[in-house]
């Protein structure tokens, strides 16, 4: 699934120049990324329903064990496939 891919490179501040094109309306090319990820229907606006998706994909991420929240043992989990992902730049 794309978005799980860009949401993880997001994450793990990786940047994918070619997902990224241009950053001719302004916006660095990091700011680009995570504005196409966040702008899921590519209408050129982030809607709150789309913030909420992601932040839902990456809530499901985190919470490994599945019981609803996300325990200091599943953040720290979180982190450290972030950080080894970070490393492999
Ligand atoms: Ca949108
Ligand atoms: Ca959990």
């Amino acid at each position: 699934m794309r978005h799980s891919f860009l949401i993880i490179a997001v994450t793990a501040g990786l940047t994918v120049p070619s997902l990224v094109g241009a950053a001719e309306d302004g916006l660095s090319k990091e700011e680009r990324l995570y504005f196409e990820v966040l702008d899921q229907d590519g209408n050129g606006k982030i809607e709150r329903s789309e913030l909420e998706t992601i932040t839902g994909l990456i809530f499901r991420m985190a919470d490994l064990n599945g019981d609803g929240g996300v325990a200091k043992d599943e953040m720290k989990k979180i982190n450290g496939i972030v950080r080894a992902i970070q490393k492999l730049r």
